[in-house]
Formats: structure tokens, sequence, C-alpha cells
């Protein structure tokens, strides 16, 4: 089994869950063992890391912490979760990643993104095999997710500036990684969508592919 690191990129309401999902049903089709798993997240404490740098009543935070926050939590889901998982020939589908650090914490809240991705390289140097980015305007993300009930968290409650500034961001990393990033239209319809990612995830894992 060749192992395989996958990654899902994109602003709010893009589309990632629900491709990862599609993902997952269609490697278990194929019967590869595979393991989705979420950033910030995937362990105990990236979740709790997750719960406290989402959390919209917490005290503003510096842009350092936050990021630092998130490297934190990356580390663990690396050592503990992600790892073992390639070291035993799994695919693991990762929903965000480092292409989300250098976008939010670069792009978006002003860190020089060069050293974001330098840092993020040297804490947890690790790199996805594929990543999908899933492009939408912010305004077709943020309609998709508006009946939610949970409220917005601290970076969606972000003004509509710092998130033109991820896109932009991501963008840029697409242009710059462009046999690792793959940039969907998400705007489309999710079958659309789907196909696109299975028949690249097909060619890298050696599936056939009947487009
Ligand atoms: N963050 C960070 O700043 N730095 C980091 O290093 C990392 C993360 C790792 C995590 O938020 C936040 O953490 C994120 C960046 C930051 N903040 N923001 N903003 P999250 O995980 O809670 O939220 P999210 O990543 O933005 O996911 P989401 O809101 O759940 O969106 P999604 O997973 O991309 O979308 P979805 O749930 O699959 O779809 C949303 C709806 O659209 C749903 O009703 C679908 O049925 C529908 N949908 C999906 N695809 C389509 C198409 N093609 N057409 C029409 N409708 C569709």
């Amino acid at each position: 089994m060749k192992p395989l690191f996958v990654t899902f990129e994109g602003g709010e309401g893009s589309g990632k869950s629900t491709l990862i999902k599609h993902i997952s049903s269609w490697l278990t089709e194929h019967g590869l063992p595979h393991l989705v798993t979420r950033e910030p997240g995937g362990t105990p404490f990236g979740e709790k890391v997750r719960d406290t740098v989402l959390d919209a009543g917490c005290d503003k935070i510096s842009a350092k912490t936050e990021l630092l926050l998130f490297l934190a939590a990356r580390l663990e889901h690396v050592e503990k979760v992600i790892a073992p998982h390639l070291e035993q020939g799994c695919v693991v589908l990762c929903d965000r990643f480092i292409d989300s650090t250098v976008a939010y914490q670069g792009y978006g809240r002003g860190e020089d993104p060069a050293r974001v991705w330098a840092l993020s390289l040297e804490v947890v140097p690790l790199l996805p095999h594929i990543t999908f980015y899933l492009d939408v305007p912010i305004e077709v993300g943020f309609k998709r997710v508006a009946h939610r009930h949970q409220g917005i968290d601290r970076l969606e409650r972000e003004a509509f500036s710092f998130h033109e500034r991820v896109r932009e961001g991501f963008f840029h990393l697409a242009r710059s990684c462009p046999s690792r990033i793959s940039v969907l239209d998400a705007t489309r319809a999710k079958d659309s969508v789907q196909a696109d990612a299975e028949k690249i995830l097909a060619k890298k894992l050696g599936l056939p592919y009947a487009s």
C-alpha cells in the first residue's frame, strides 16, 4: 500500500466537508483504507485548541499567539495521528492543513506569509502529496452556511476584506505549488467538483477511472 496525504482547502462554505465525505465513500468502494481528519482538531488536544481559537467569546489574542496555537495543534495531530496512518500505508484525508495557516495567519492576519510557511515547516516538516483548493467567492460560501445555528466563530466574523486576502493567499499558494495544489471551481454542482477530485486521485492511486 502506498500512503497518500490529501488535504482540502478553501474558504468558509466552499464544500470541503461535503467533498471529503464523498471521497471517503469512493475510497471505501475501492477497498482502500483511509482516515478522515481535520484541523484544527484530530486529537483531544487539537479539539481543545479548536474550541479556544475559534471561540467567538475569546478575548482578542495576538496574531502570533493564534499562529502558534494552530501549529501546536498540528504537531500533536501529525505525530499522534497522521504520521502513524501514513506509515501503515493509509490514505489520509485532512480538512485544512499548512495552506490554511499561510492563507489565514499570513495573508489574512498580516504576518509575513514566507515566514509563516517557513515556521510551519520547521515545526511540522510534512507537506501533503495532493491538495484540493475549493474556490468560491466569499459571499457564495457565507450564503451556503448562513442557516447554521451555532453562530459565527472568531475567524468567520472577520471583515469581508480579511476573507478576500485569505482567498488571494490561496491563489498565490496554488500558483507557487502547481504540482501539489489543484484549484477546483467549487461554484459548480457538487458532482462536477467530485468528478474532478476523483479523476486526480484515481491517477495518483493507479485506479481505473471512467470519465
Ligand atoms: N484555520 C486557520 O485560521 N488556520 C489554520 O492553520 C487552520 C484553520 C488549520 C476552521 O473552521 C477555521 O480555522 C477556519 C480557518 C481556520 N475559519 N474560517 N473561516 P471550520 O472547520 O469550522 O469551518 P470551515 O473549514 O470553513 O468549514 P465549513 O464552514 O464547514 O465549510 P466547508 O466544509 O468548506 O463546507 P461544507 O460544510 O461541505 O458545505 C457547506 C454547505 O454548502 C452545505 O450545506 C453543503 O451541502 C453545501 N455545498 C457544498 N458543496 C456545494 C456545491 N458544490 N454547490 C452548492 N452547495 C454546496
